[in-house]
Protein backbone atom coordinates (compact mmCIF):
# COMPACT_ATOMS: atom_id res chain seq x y z
CA UNK A 1 0.00 0.00 0.00
CA UNK A 2 1.32 3.55 -0.45
CA UNK A 3 0.83 6.03 1.74
CA UNK A 4 1.01 9.09 0.20
CA UNK A 5 2.80 11.23 3.13
CA UNK A 6 1.56 15.06 3.24
CA UNK A 7 4.24 17.68 2.87
CA UNK A 8 4.55 21.54 3.59
CA UNK A 9 2.35 22.14 0.07
CA UNK A 10 1.77 20.32 -2.99
CA UNK A 11 3.45 21.66 -6.09
CA UNK A 12 -0.13 20.84 -7.87
CA UNK A 13 -1.11 23.96 -9.80
CA UNK A 14 -4.00 26.48 -8.91
CA UNK A 15 -7.22 25.63 -10.81
CA UNK A 16 -8.36 28.74 -12.30
CA UNK A 17 -11.89 28.07 -9.90
CA UNK A 18 -9.66 28.74 -6.57
CA UNK A 19 -8.24 31.66 -8.11
CA UNK A 20 -9.82 34.73 -5.69
CA UNK A 21 -9.29 37.24 -8.30
CA UNK A 22 -7.31 40.76 -7.08
CA UNK A 23 -10.81 42.90 -7.49
CA UNK A 24 -12.53 39.99 -6.01
CA UNK A 25 -10.25 40.39 -3.13
CA UNK A 26 -9.98 44.28 -3.54
CA UNK A 27 -13.96 44.78 -3.30
CA UNK A 28 -14.43 42.51 -0.41
CA UNK A 29 -12.20 45.16 1.53
CA UNK A 30 -15.30 46.60 2.13
CA UNK A 31 -14.89 49.92 3.81
CA UNK A 32 -12.46 49.59 6.83
CA UNK A 33 -12.53 52.40 9.61
CA UNK A 34 -10.04 55.05 8.34
CA UNK A 35 -8.82 55.86 11.82
CA UNK A 36 -5.42 53.51 12.25
CA UNK A 37 -4.95 56.09 15.05
CA UNK A 38 -2.16 57.80 15.31
CA UNK A 39 0.65 57.04 17.72
CA UNK A 40 1.68 53.36 17.71
CA UNK A 41 2.76 53.33 14.74
CA UNK A 42 -0.56 53.81 12.95
CA UNK A 43 -2.33 51.00 14.86
CA UNK A 44 -5.48 52.04 16.90
CA UNK A 45 -8.81 50.55 16.91
CA UNK A 46 -8.99 49.50 13.03
CA UNK A 47 -6.01 47.25 13.23
CA UNK A 48 -7.33 44.33 11.52
CA UNK A 49 -11.31 44.63 10.69
CA UNK A 50 -14.04 42.10 9.27
CA UNK A 51 -12.93 38.78 8.18
CA UNK A 52 -11.34 39.08 4.70
CA UNK A 53 -10.82 42.42 4.98
CA UNK A 54 -7.29 44.03 5.41
CA UNK A 55 -6.28 47.49 6.26
CA UNK A 56 -4.15 50.10 5.48
CA UNK A 57 -0.71 50.28 7.49
CA UNK A 58 1.91 53.08 8.52
CA UNK A 59 4.79 51.42 7.33
CA UNK A 60 8.47 52.65 6.96
CA UNK A 61 10.88 50.89 4.51
CA UNK A 62 13.84 49.73 5.67
CA UNK A 63 16.71 49.58 2.78
CA UNK A 64 18.88 47.59 4.38
CA UNK A 65 16.35 44.40 3.13
CA UNK A 66 16.16 44.62 0.13
CA UNK A 67 16.63 42.67 -3.13
CA UNK A 68 17.27 42.94 -6.73
CA UNK A 69 14.67 40.53 -7.68
CA UNK A 70 11.14 42.51 -8.29
CA UNK A 71 8.49 41.88 -5.61
CA UNK A 72 5.84 39.19 -6.50
CA UNK A 73 2.26 40.75 -7.06
CA UNK A 74 -0.22 40.56 -4.39
CA UNK A 75 -2.44 38.43 -6.83
CA UNK A 76 0.61 35.86 -6.51
CA UNK A 77 1.50 36.28 -2.53
CA UNK A 78 -1.97 36.50 -1.66
CA UNK A 79 -3.77 33.71 -3.69
CA UNK A 80 -0.49 30.81 -3.68
CA UNK A 81 -0.51 29.93 -0.39
CA UNK A 82 0.41 27.15 2.43
CA UNK A 83 -1.84 26.97 4.94
CA UNK A 84 -3.00 23.86 5.72
CA UNK A 85 -4.97 24.95 8.31
CA UNK A 86 -7.63 26.57 5.19
CA UNK A 87 -6.72 23.13 2.88
CA UNK A 88 -3.78 21.52 0.82
CA UNK A 89 -4.02 23.27 -2.31
CA UNK A 90 -2.31 26.41 -2.82
CA UNK A 91 -5.61 28.45 -3.68
CA UNK A 92 -7.38 27.09 -0.48
CA UNK A 93 -6.51 29.68 1.81
CA UNK A 94 -7.63 32.30 -0.28
CA UNK A 95 -10.83 30.62 -1.40
CA UNK A 96 -11.64 28.96 2.75
CA UNK A 97 -10.33 32.03 5.23
CA UNK A 98 -12.81 34.33 4.53
CA UNK A 99 -14.86 33.41 7.55
CA UNK A 100 -11.68 33.64 9.50
CA UNK A 101 -11.70 36.52 12.38
CA UNK A 102 -8.30 37.80 12.89
CA UNK A 103 -9.50 40.47 15.36
CA UNK A 104 -9.68 41.06 18.33
CA UNK A 105 -6.16 39.04 18.41
CA UNK A 106 -4.55 38.02 21.98
CA UNK A 107 -0.69 36.80 22.08
CA UNK A 108 -0.23 34.21 25.71
CA UNK A 109 3.35 34.65 26.61
CA UNK A 110 4.69 32.55 28.74
CA UNK A 111 7.46 30.34 30.02
CA UNK A 112 10.96 31.45 30.83
CA UNK A 113 10.72 35.41 31.14
CA UNK A 114 9.56 38.18 33.58
CA UNK A 115 6.39 39.48 32.08
CA UNK A 116 4.03 36.62 31.18
CA UNK A 117 0.39 36.99 30.85
CA UNK A 118 -2.18 37.71 27.70
CA UNK A 119 -1.77 40.65 25.72
CA UNK A 120 -3.77 42.05 23.00
CA UNK A 121 -1.61 42.57 19.51
CA UNK A 122 -1.78 46.45 20.21
CA UNK A 123 -0.11 46.35 23.52
CA UNK A 124 2.62 44.07 22.16
CA UNK A 125 3.22 46.44 19.20
CA UNK A 126 2.82 49.76 21.32
CA UNK A 127 6.04 51.84 20.35
CA UNK A 128 7.26 49.61 17.59
CA UNK A 129 7.47 51.42 14.13
CA UNK A 130 6.45 48.80 11.33
CA UNK A 131 9.45 48.19 8.86
CA UNK A 132 8.99 47.37 5.39
CA UNK A 133 11.62 44.69 4.64
CA UNK A 134 11.69 42.60 1.12
CA UNK A 135 12.56 38.97 1.66
CA UNK A 136 12.72 35.99 -0.85
CA UNK A 137 10.07 33.16 0.69
CA UNK A 138 11.91 29.94 -0.26
CA UNK A 139 9.48 27.06 0.66
CA UNK A 140 10.97 23.88 0.97
CA UNK A 141 9.16 22.65 -2.26
CA UNK A 142 11.90 24.12 -3.86
CA UNK A 143 9.77 27.25 -5.22
CA UNK A 144 10.43 30.59 -4.02
CA UNK A 145 8.73 34.34 -3.98
CA UNK A 146 9.44 37.91 -2.98
CA UNK A 147 7.82 39.35 -0.41
CA UNK A 148 7.38 42.56 0.78
CA UNK A 149 6.79 42.25 4.25
CA UNK A 150 5.72 44.77 7.01
CA UNK A 151 6.67 44.12 10.39
CA UNK A 152 8.30 44.68 13.57
CA UNK A 153 12.49 43.04 14.47
CA UNK A 154 11.47 39.75 16.39
CA UNK A 155 13.71 40.48 19.19
CA UNK A 156 12.35 44.21 19.79
CA UNK A 157 9.03 42.30 20.81
CA UNK A 158 10.72 39.39 22.24
CA UNK A 159 12.92 41.71 24.76
CA UNK A 160 10.12 43.27 26.02
CA UNK A 161 8.89 40.39 27.99
CA UNK A 162 12.65 40.08 29.91
CA UNK A 163 13.13 36.32 28.78
CA UNK A 164 15.52 34.93 31.93
CA UNK A 165 18.48 33.42 31.02
CA UNK A 166 17.00 30.34 30.94
CA UNK A 167 15.26 31.02 27.75
CA UNK A 168 16.94 29.21 25.68
CA UNK A 169 14.53 28.62 22.67
CA UNK A 170 11.69 30.37 22.03
CA UNK A 171 8.04 28.22 21.06
CA UNK A 172 5.20 29.59 18.87
CA UNK A 173 1.97 27.99 18.15
CA UNK A 174 -0.93 28.93 15.85
CA UNK A 175 -4.69 29.24 16.68
CA UNK A 176 -7.04 26.28 17.02
CA UNK A 177 -10.40 27.24 15.60
CA UNK A 178 -11.87 24.14 13.84
CA UNK A 179 -14.59 26.04 13.50
CA UNK A 180 -12.98 28.55 11.34
CA UNK A 181 -10.41 26.38 9.64
CA UNK A 182 -11.53 23.57 7.94
CA UNK A 183 -8.30 22.12 7.78
CA UNK A 184 -8.07 21.19 11.54
CA UNK A 185 -10.92 19.10 11.09
CA UNK A 186 -8.77 16.77 8.94
CA UNK A 187 -6.13 14.52 10.35
CA UNK A 188 -3.20 15.97 7.62
CA UNK A 189 -1.16 17.68 10.13
CA UNK A 190 -1.57 17.75 14.06
CA UNK A 191 -2.93 20.84 15.77
CA UNK A 192 -2.41 23.43 16.08
CA UNK A 193 0.56 23.99 14.34
CA UNK A 194 4.05 24.85 16.61
CA UNK A 195 7.36 26.32 15.73
CA UNK A 196 10.51 27.16 17.70
CA UNK A 197 13.24 29.02 16.78
CA UNK A 198 16.88 28.78 19.36
CA UNK A 199 17.02 32.03 21.15
CA UNK A 200 19.59 33.38 19.43
CA UNK A 201 18.04 32.25 15.72
CA UNK A 202 14.87 34.57 17.26
CA UNK A 203 16.97 37.74 18.29
CA UNK A 204 18.56 37.75 14.65
CA UNK A 205 17.99 41.01 13.74
CA UNK A 206 16.70 39.27 10.40
CA UNK A 207 14.02 37.26 12.13
CA UNK A 208 10.79 39.70 11.97
CA UNK A 209 7.10 39.23 13.19
CA UNK A 210 5.33 39.88 10.26
CA UNK A 211 1.84 41.66 10.70
CA UNK A 212 1.23 42.65 6.90
CA UNK A 213 2.77 42.70 3.31
CA UNK A 214 2.76 45.45 0.07
CA UNK A 215 1.45 47.98 3.26
CA UNK A 216 -1.38 46.29 4.75
CA UNK A 217 -2.38 43.78 7.04
CA UNK A 218 -2.02 40.58 6.76
CA UNK A 219 -4.62 38.75 4.58
CA UNK A 220 -6.00 35.86 6.53
CA UNK A 221 -4.41 33.28 4.03
CA UNK A 222 -0.68 34.91 4.82
CA UNK A 223 -1.10 34.36 8.39
CA UNK A 224 -3.45 37.60 10.07
CA UNK A 225 -2.90 39.23 11.97
CA UNK A 226 1.09 38.20 13.01
CA UNK A 227 3.10 35.60 11.74
CA UNK A 228 6.80 34.74 11.59
CA UNK A 229 9.49 35.11 9.54
CA UNK A 230 13.19 33.72 8.87
CA UNK A 231 14.21 34.52 5.76
CA UNK A 232 17.02 32.12 5.95
CA UNK A 233 15.21 29.46 6.75
CA UNK A 234 12.52 27.35 4.96
CA UNK A 235 9.05 28.56 4.85
CA UNK A 236 7.52 26.29 6.85
CA UNK A 237 9.34 27.67 9.64
CA UNK A 238 7.25 31.04 9.25
CA UNK A 239 3.93 29.95 11.60
CA UNK A 240 1.04 31.84 10.88
CA UNK A 241 -1.81 33.31 12.83
CA UNK A 242 0.50 33.00 16.14
CA UNK A 243 -1.62 32.86 19.41
CA UNK A 244 0.80 31.95 22.33
CA UNK A 245 4.78 32.76 22.15
CA UNK A 246 6.73 30.42 24.86
CA UNK A 247 10.24 30.68 26.02
CA UNK A 248 11.91 26.97 26.98
CA UNK A 249 14.92 25.62 28.04
CA UNK A 250 14.15 22.77 25.97
CA UNK A 251 14.16 23.04 22.49
CA UNK A 252 10.21 22.86 21.60
CA UNK A 253 8.49 20.62 19.13
CA UNK A 254 7.92 22.03 15.45
CA UNK A 255 4.76 20.39 13.59
CA UNK A 256 6.76 19.11 10.40
CA UNK A 257 9.24 17.28 12.54
CA UNK A 258 6.92 15.60 14.22
CA UNK A 259 5.37 14.76 11.29
CA UNK A 260 8.32 13.03 8.97
CA UNK A 261 11.34 13.79 11.20
CA UNK A 262 13.59 12.53 8.28
CA UNK A 263 12.42 14.90 5.92
CA UNK A 264 11.70 18.22 7.91
CA UNK A 265 14.24 19.14 10.79
CA UNK A 266 13.97 21.77 13.67
CA UNK A 267 17.19 24.68 11.99
CA UNK A 268 15.14 24.35 8.14
CA UNK A 269 17.93 26.33 7.28
CA UNK A 270 17.82 26.99 3.29
CA UNK A 271 20.78 24.78 2.36
CA UNK A 272 21.24 23.84 -1.35
CA UNK A 273 23.59 21.12 -0.13
CA UNK A 274 21.17 19.23 1.85
CA UNK A 275 18.70 17.62 -0.40
CA UNK A 276 15.29 16.59 0.84
CA UNK A 277 15.40 12.96 0.73
CA UNK A 278 12.71 12.86 -1.98
CA UNK A 279 14.18 15.82 -4.39
CA UNK A 280 16.93 18.49 -4.71
CA UNK A 281 17.21 21.61 -2.89
CA UNK A 282 19.76 22.73 -5.66
CA UNK A 283 17.52 24.96 -7.09
CA UNK A 284 13.96 26.91 -6.97
CA UNK A 285 11.09 27.62 -9.15
CA UNK A 286 10.36 31.34 -9.49
CA UNK A 287 6.65 32.06 -8.98
CA UNK A 288 4.93 34.60 -11.66
CA UNK A 289 8.75 34.33 -14.08
CA UNK A 290 6.38 32.73 -16.98
CA UNK A 291 4.08 29.87 -17.06
CA UNK A 292 6.17 27.76 -15.70
CA UNK A 293 8.87 29.74 -13.62
CA UNK A 294 12.32 29.86 -14.18
CA UNK A 295 14.89 27.83 -12.05
CA UNK A 296 17.53 29.42 -10.57
CA UNK A 297 20.24 28.19 -7.96
CA UNK A 298 19.20 28.61 -4.87
CA UNK A 299 21.92 30.32 -2.31
CA UNK A 300 22.81 29.01 0.80
CA UNK A 301 20.76 30.34 4.04
CA UNK A 302 18.68 31.93 1.13
CA UNK A 303 21.07 34.35 0.58
CA UNK A 304 21.69 35.66 4.29
CA UNK A 305 25.05 33.25 4.90
CA UNK A 306 27.05 36.42 5.47
CA UNK A 307 24.48 37.19 7.95
CA UNK A 308 23.81 34.07 9.92
CA UNK A 309 26.33 31.68 9.38
CA UNK A 310 27.86 32.43 12.61
CA UNK A 311 24.68 30.97 14.77
CA UNK A 312 26.12 27.69 12.95
CA UNK A 313 29.72 27.76 13.58
CA UNK A 314 30.75 23.97 14.20
CA UNK A 315 27.82 22.69 13.46
CA UNK A 316 27.01 19.88 10.66
CA UNK A 317 24.67 20.96 8.52
CA UNK A 318 23.66 17.67 7.42
CA UNK A 319 22.99 16.74 10.61
CA UNK A 320 21.03 19.35 12.02
CA UNK A 321 18.88 20.04 9.16
N1 LIG B 1 0.05 27.64 10.81
C1 LIG B 1 0.67 27.42 9.65
N2 LIG B 1 1.73 28.19 9.32
C2 LIG B 1 2.36 27.96 8.14
C3 LIG B 1 1.96 26.92 7.25
C4 LIG B 1 0.83 26.15 7.63
O1 LIG B 1 0.38 25.23 6.92
N3 LIG B 1 0.22 26.43 8.83
N4 LIG B 1 2.65 26.71 6.07
C5 LIG B 1 4.06 27.15 6.05
C6 LIG B 1 4.68 27.04 4.74
S1 LIG B 1 5.05 25.46 4.20
C7 LIG B 1 5.05 28.13 4.00
S2 LIG B 1 5.94 27.97 2.56
C8 LIG B 1 4.64 29.49 4.41
C9 LIG B 1 3.85 30.14 3.30
O2 LIG B 1 3.55 31.47 3.60
P1 LIG B 1 2.68 32.32 2.56
O3 LIG B 1 1.45 31.53 2.24
O4 LIG B 1 2.35 33.60 3.28
O5 LIG B 1 3.55 32.55 1.36
O6 LIG B 1 3.82 29.49 5.58
C10 LIG B 1 4.21 28.57 6.59
N5 LIG B 1 3.43 28.77 7.79
MO1 LIG C 1 6.67 25.70 2.53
Amino acid sequence: MLIRRPRPGDSAAIRPSEITSESVYLNRRKLLQAALAAGVAGIGTGWVSEAGAVADLKVQRNPKYSLSDAPNSYEDITTYNNFYEFGLDKGAPAANSSRFKPAPWTVSVQGEAEKTGTFALEDILKGHAIEERVYRLRCVEAWSMVIPWAGVPLADVLKQFKPTSKAKYVAFKTVLRPEEMPGQRSGVLDWPYVEGLRIDEAMHPLSLLAVGLYGKTLPNQNGAPLRLITPWKYGFKGIKSIVEIRFTEKQPPSTWNISAPHEYGFYANVNPKVDHPRWSQARERKIGAGLFGSRVPTLMFNGYEKEVASLYQGMDLKKFY
